[in-house]
């Protein structure tokens, strides 16, 4: 037999474990389940770079230790595959975007095989699947008939909320809902169809609003949050407006308090946490109704210092606030037109970002103090956002800075409220300070003063208590083509549900383009072109990217039931990922919403668990590593980096295939683009040496190291182990390939100790203690490093048993075979071969993993330090089980002691077992 060649080993395990359906699994009680899962990727028309099987390896491992282990493990792959790129692809070319993901899928999948991984793909699942988005829309159904009891603190059907209506209207109902004029149960009865169905939306967790969105005039839709960056979209960099729209909303707030509590039951990195916890900001305080003057009209603000009521100077309303027209005066209106207009054109985050620029208007009307009655001028200004609290705030310029600067700018009163403070600095946003000015508040802080005022806005009917939540409800349409479909149609206006067991299909149009009336593209589906069509028209939005991506772990459970989203039993037995692992820039997308939907389907008895995943892991960022020539700006000629001291030149990115340890291969370089066929250099030793920036990965840079050229050099398992063997999982880490050999070595290493010239040959002599001490040592470690997945460590430590066992001439079966096991889930086509070799029939997948021995590791023997008149002169290792008088008599019969004694006799000799010997002359 030959050395070891992986292409031709690899290729052939793949075949053997396909065949084999090695990692087909269902349901077994006699085990116990391990749901360990990869964050599904969006199947992109580059293909997969080496940064993105990092993951996958990673819980690859831990899929196949689980096994070893003893468990049944779940750990299944698919694709999130509507998406934007798709769909872009479409309007350029016409092509219908699930031909084009069908195709980049293709290309994933070749890619993902090449890497040995143990999917079970018998359960894979594609979110743009007809028959997995009709579960989507199915939740989405679910979704509309359900509301959220404040009483009994989970979501209910629909139907339980309008039995209430109609037995005794909406006043003792406790709901999550938007603001709602109190009805009877009569005046429900009376309502018309439209009507009822107007104050359903206010309750339903997925309902129909004019919202305020970010507009993304450039792509033709509407953008979450988390899609918008600075005031521009993630993708495409297209600037974002604020605009009122009628959509789609899911009423995630319903959760803000559980989503909150939840946290503390996973096991997820801090930072992640932290991240959540801000994004739903949690904030308590109070709700204070201020009357305007000559008018029924009554402001409510929100404010977590009730306290400094007595220092309010004035009033500002967001500028999209419903009362801003109906209150301005005659006189003001102008001005606050402008105002309006100029304010509609900043994003919110814009706003909150920019606390320099203070801006407002007076609208000419004043407020009552509710406890004075002093007159309170109203003013408009963008730094009070219309979607928090209630989009308006009572100004206290001695407690808030912002409130501060306004004042200051607009030559408002700041009355003095706080005991000894000095306000010409600023304002003080200390609660323990005694308040002064304030009546009844006089001498006290803190909570207290919260407490005592929130008590008498409440007495006197002007406030309350309350907490609020900065979490918003998320806009659930999309003006797209490729995404989810709603189920839903329209009867004079009236949004409906398709009937049950029946969901919308995406029909096919002819371009994926807005109509000319800014319709979405599903607009131009004509009546016939939809597999079924219901009442006046069909919805004409898609749901976004996060839509199918909040329950495929559920699916994963039960891909293929046709019947209902999951089967229970199934479900039960799987319950919640136990270990997940992607990237951290999902926080407040995916990994919320998720979250989410969880939650619900929990409520609704559908979900036996309350959080999707238990464990979570954030892999870092596998970093290109660019190179770069410079171009000297005057000559044009090419110089060697050591040179650029000279030169005036522009650093130019150069494809990473036509270098070599940061040297340039010029043939190639000239043969890549026309522009520089002739090339001149200044080189240095005749040699280019190129510079080098580490950066994100991207075509663009000509930095994208693929999986595939690295498969084809080395093999899937030292791509694996490498790119283990690179750092901790969670670092961001530059790719670099210097160290690959050192993985490939190894491995080639770890063939020979069961080779003997190019032969297959372990031995079955009983090995030495030493030998098993190597090989205890290294199961111990290597099962410790996998728990803590800590992967770079159990490389090292292989490393170490190899080299180890190579010293010792080990080729003995009996510590071979069980390293071939600990090695399995690392580089499994290797260790697949080894075991066959061994002569073992079924495959190494399947086997047990070693246990180490305590007994193994523990030192049989001790190395004196040997020392004559307290000098160390050498070391003799001698049995641990050795009295004192055994120690003497080793240490004289020594040669080496005869020789330091010079054939003087010894004064004394002291023995200290198991630690030293002096020998006094
Ligand atoms: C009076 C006051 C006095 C306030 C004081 C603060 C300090 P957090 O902690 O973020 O919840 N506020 C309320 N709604 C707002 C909105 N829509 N846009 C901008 N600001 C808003 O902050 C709550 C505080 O932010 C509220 O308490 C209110 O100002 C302001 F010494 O009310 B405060």
């Amino acid at each position: 037999m030959s050395g070891y060649i992986p292409q031709d080993i690899e290729p052939k395990w793949r075949k053997i474990w396909q065949e084999k359906q090695a990692y087909k699994v269902s349901e077994n009680t006699a085990k116990p389940k391990y749901y360990v899962l990869d964050m599904f990727p969006y199947p992109s028309g580059a293909g997969l770079h080496v940064g993105h099987p990092l993951g996958y390896i990673a819980s690859d491992i831990v899929a196949r230790y689980k096994r070893h282990k003893g468990f049944n493990v779940l750990h299944p792959m698919g694709y999130d595959s509507f998406g934007l790129p798709a769909e872009q692809y479409a309007i350029q070319t016409g092509q219908h975007p699930a031909l084009t993901t069908e195709e980049n899928i293709k290309r994933y999948r070749g890619q993902l095989d090449q890497i040995g991984f143990s999917f079970d793909w018998s359960r894979e699942v594609r979110t743009s699947d007809p028959s997995y988005y009709r579960w989507t829309q199915w939740i989405f159904k679910l979704l509309f008939n359900a509301w959220y009891n404040n009483a009994s603190k989970k979501a209910e059907k629909i139907e339980i909320l309008i039995a209430a209506f109609e037995q005794e209207g909406n006043a003792n109902v406790k709901a999550v809902c938007d603001e709602t004029e109190p009805f009877t149960a009569a005046q429900w009865k009376a309502f018309s169809e439209q009507e009822k169905e107007a104050v359903l939306q206010n309750y339903r967790l997925a309902y129909l609003a004019d919202t305020w969105v970010n507009w993304c005039e450039g792509l033709g839709t509407v953008l979450a949050n988390d899609e918008v960056k600075d005031g521009v979209s993630e993708r495409g960099g297209h600037p974002v407006v604020q605009k009122k729209m009628r959509q789609w909303n899911m009423r995630i707030t319903a959760y803000a308090e559980r989503l909150l509590s939840g946290l503390e039951d996973v096991d997820w990195d801090e930072s992640i946490k932290e991240i959540q916890r801000n994004w739903i900001g949690k904030s308590r305080g109070a709700t204070v109704h201020f009357t305007v003057e000559n008018s029924s009209d009554k402001i409510e603000v929100f404010t977590t210092r009730p306290d400094t009521i007595f220092g309010v100077s004035f009033m500002v309303l967001a500028p999209e606030h419903p009362l801003v027209n109906e209150i301005t005066t005659t006189e003001q209106k102008s001005t606050i037109e402008a105002y309006v207009k100029q304010a509609s054109l900043k994003s919110e985050r814009d706003r909150q970002a920019d606390t320099k620029t203070i801006t407002g208007a007076f609208t000419g009307a004043y407020a009552k103090h509710p406890l004075n009655g002093t007159l309170i001028p109203i003013w408009i200004g963008d730094y009070v956002l219309a979607s928090y609290g209630t989009g308006a705030v009572m100004a206290v310029p001695a407690g808030d800075q912002r409130d501060y600067n306004f004042a200051k700018e607009f030559n408002i009163e700041i009355p003095e409220i706080l005991e000894g403070i000095d306000l010409e600095q600023g304002a003080v946003a200390d609660k323990n300070i005694p308040l002064k000015n304030s009546d009844f508040l006089n001498g006290l802080k803190g909570k207290k003063a919260i407490q005592a005022a929130i008590s008498k806005l409440h007495e006197i009917g002007a406030g309350t208590g309350k907490t609020i939540y900065r979490l918003r409800n998320a806009v659930f349409s999309r003006q797209r083509y490729w995404g989810e479909p709603f189920p839903v149609y329209y009867e004079n206006e009236i949004p409906k549900l398709f009937p049950e067991n029946s969901f919308a299909e995406l029909p096919p149009v002819d371009k994926y383009l807005p109509t000319e009336d800014g319709e979405p593209p599903l607009a131009r589906a004509k009546k016939e072109d939809w597999k079924q069509f219901y009442g006046d028209r069909m919805e004409y939005n898609t749901m976004p990217g996060w839509a199918g991506s909040s329950w495929y772990f559920a699916r994963y459970v039960d891909p293929n039931n046709t019947e209902r989203f999951a089967d229970a039993d199934k479900l039960d037995y799987w319950q919640n990922v136990d270990l997940y692992i992607g990237g951290a820039e999902h926080a407040t997308g995916h990994l919320l919403y998720s979250r989410f939907w969880t939650k619900f389907l929990f409520d609704m008895g559908y979900l036996p668990y309350e959080e999707p995943f238990k464990k979570m892991i954030n892999q870092g960022m596998i970093l290109g590593r660019s190179s770069l020539v410079y171009q000297d700006k005057n000559s044009k000629k090419f110089v060697s980096k050591g040179l650029l001291a000279n030169y005036d030149v522009t650093p130019i990115h150069v494809d990473i295939n036509f270098v070599e340890n940061d040297i340039l291969d010029l043939e190639a370089f000239k043969a890549w683009r026309p522009e520089f066929a002739n090339a001149e250099f200044i080189l240095e030793n005749n040699l280019y040496h190129c510079g080098f920036e580490v950066e994100k990965m991207s075509k663009s840079k000509f930095n994208v190291q693929t999986p595939d050229d690295l498969v084809s050099k080395y093999g899937a398992d030292t791509l694996r182990m490498y790119e283990m063997f690179l750092g901790p999982l969670e670092q961001h880490k530059p790719w670099d390939t210097k160290g690959i050999n050192g993985v490939s070595g190894f491995l080639r290493k770890f063939w020979r100790l069961f080779h003997q010239e190019e032969n297959f040959k372990v031995s079955d002599v009983e090995p030495t203690a030493e030998e098993l001490k190597v090989l205890h040592k290294t199961i111990k470690k290597v099962s410790e490093e996998i728990e803590r997945y800590s992967f770079n460590t159990v490389i090292s430590a292989f490393m170490i048993a190899v080299n180890e066992l190579q010293d010792l001439k080990c080729n003995k079966k009996a510590v071979l075979e069980p390293l071939v096991v600990l090695l399995a889930p690392f580089a499994p086509h290797i260790a697949e071969e080894l075991w066959s070799k061994l002569s073992n029939t079924g495959l190494v997948v399947d086997a047990e993993y070693p246990l180490h021995n305590e007994k193994y590791l523990t030192e049989n023997t001790v190395k004196y330090p040997v020392s004559f008149n307290g000098k160390t002169r050498f070391l003799l290792e001698l049995d641990k089980t050795l009295d004192k008088g055994g120690v003497e008599a080793a240490v004289l019969a020594n040669d080496n002691t005869k020789k330091y004694l010079d054939n003087k006799d010894p004064k004394k000799i002291i023995v200290v077992p198991g630690k030293i010997v002096n020998i006094v002359m």
